[in-house]
């Protein structure tokens, strides 16, 4: 569905003024925005509390508060059409996948998010985000909504918990964010994650977690201190995770200074959400079985491993390290103009191996290429198999989220 689609199924309810860019936006709308409900009326529901079209949809029908001014039957509509529109809304954003970011103040949340949409030089400029902020979106091609949640103490204290049914409901992942620069906090923080363990817990959610190591710059993953850090946050966090057992949890460490590790951790975090993502794999399996090759990997141009195959870690490193690396190379040759090749090869004749790129097909509507890159002492047979698994892959990838 497109976005002027999804807006038009709930800009009906809305005055013809009303500007609506997100769905997700207008619950919090001020109720005087619906058709039908004026401006006096409004300023009434208000000295009653309720201030949007949210708090609106929160009244039991069954049990309507008393509002001099307006009539029970009124607003008994009201209530019932701002339920309407939080259902449709919620099933609209359904669609999407929802992640959650959560973590200490200054953990770089938002500085995570910035990265992963190119917007490099807003970071130094960010903000503590006030409360829950809601973003839709492109995630190499796949629509999400990210929940970024502020994480300073008072939101964390007063806001999330008193409503968990709001923050940690119908999640597909969540990232818990660390600083593990500061080691002073890594006992608060480890309060905060089991606080948020026992809510999902509490709501039988299951979403995969990864804990994200951020500001593992490059001069500092390199120390002692560094791995020491890793160890004290593994040592707190791992009881809890037993503790309330049957989350799926993962780390990854991640900074801002490096693009591409912030891109593997979202690749590695999707591809646990992924429905198709393990059938992917056996479909690369197969392909590296049949090529001779000893390591396979399917990645998109921006970045995101779809699945990959490998004899062993050191060529399943060697393939997605050099891929990566190529396809920034190829990035810079396409934005001064040169038609990108379908095909990439690298050859390596002392070490009796090859690594080859191919081109598939282009996915979404922002029609991102996507590659096959295969380690192989046999490159040749690459070809003459290739139609066969493209076909394979091609359905998997639209379905990839
Ligand atoms: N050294 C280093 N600093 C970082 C990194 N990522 C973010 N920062 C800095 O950390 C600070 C906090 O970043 P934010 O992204 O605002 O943190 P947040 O988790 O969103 O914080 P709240 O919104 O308060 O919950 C900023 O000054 C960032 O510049 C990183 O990878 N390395
Ligand atoms: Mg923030």
């Amino acid at each position: 569905m497109s976005r002027e689609e999804e807006l038009s199924n709930i800009k009906e309810f809305f005055k013809s003024n009303v500007i609506i860019t997100e769905v997700e936006e207008v619950l919090r709308f001020k109720p005087d925005t619906l058709i039908g409900i004026d401006q006096i009326s409004a300023d009434k529901l208000k000295e009653n509390n309720i201030k949007t079209i949210q708090d609106l949809a929160n009244i039991p029908e069954e049990n309507l508060p008393e509002i001099k001014g307006i009539l029970p039957s009124i607003l008994s509509k009201w209530v019932k059409i701002a339920k309407v529109l939080e259902k449709a809304v919620g099933e609209q954003l359904k669609a999407h996948k929802k992640l959650l970011l959560i973590g200490l103040d200054n953990g770089g949340k938002s500085s995570i998010l910035a990265v992963l949409q190119d917007k490099f030089s807003i970071i130094k400029s960010l903000l503590p985000t006030k409360g829950v902020k809601r973003e839709r979106l492109d995630f190499f091609g796949y629509p999400i909504v990210s929940w970024d949640l502020g994480g300073q103490v008072q939101y964390r204290e007063k806001y999330y918990f008193n409503k968990p049914e709001i923050f940690f409901t119908e999640v597909d992942l969540i990232l818990y964010v660390i600083d593990i620069q500061d080691p002073e906090r890594f006992e608060e923080s480890a309060q905060y994650f089991d606080e948020v363990l026992a809510s999902l817990e509490e709501l039988n959610e299951s979403a995969p977690i990864l804990i994200v190591l951020h500001k593992s710059d490059q001069d500092f993953r390199k120390t002692l201190e560094w791995q020491q850090n890793v160890r004290e946050v593994k040592d707190l966090f791992n009881p809890l995770i037993d503790k309330h057992g049957g989350f799926n949890v993962d780390y990854y460490d991640t900074t801002v200074f490096q693009k591409e590790t912030i891109m593997q951790m979202f690749s590695i975090a999707l591809k646990k959400v992924s429905e198709t993502s393990e059938i992917i794999e056996n479909i690369l399996e197969d392909f590296t079985r049949t090529v001779n090759g000893k390591a396979t990997s399917l990645i998109s141009m921006d970045g995101l491993i779809f699945g990959s195959f490998h004899q062993t870690n050191t060529d399943e490193m060697l393939v997605n390290n050099t891929a990566i690396m190529l396809q920034v190379l190829i990035n810079f040759h396409s934005s001064i103009g040169l038609i990108r090749e379908k095909s990439i090869k690298l050859d390596f004749p002392l070490n009796g191996f090859t690594i080859n790129g191919e081109k598939l097909f282009e996915y979404s509507d922002l029609q991102i290429p996507v590659y096959l890159w295969a380690l192989t002492e046999n490159p040749e047979l690459i070809e003459e198999n290739l139609d066969y698994f493209k076909k394979q892959l091609l359905p998997l990838i639209n379905l990839f989220l």
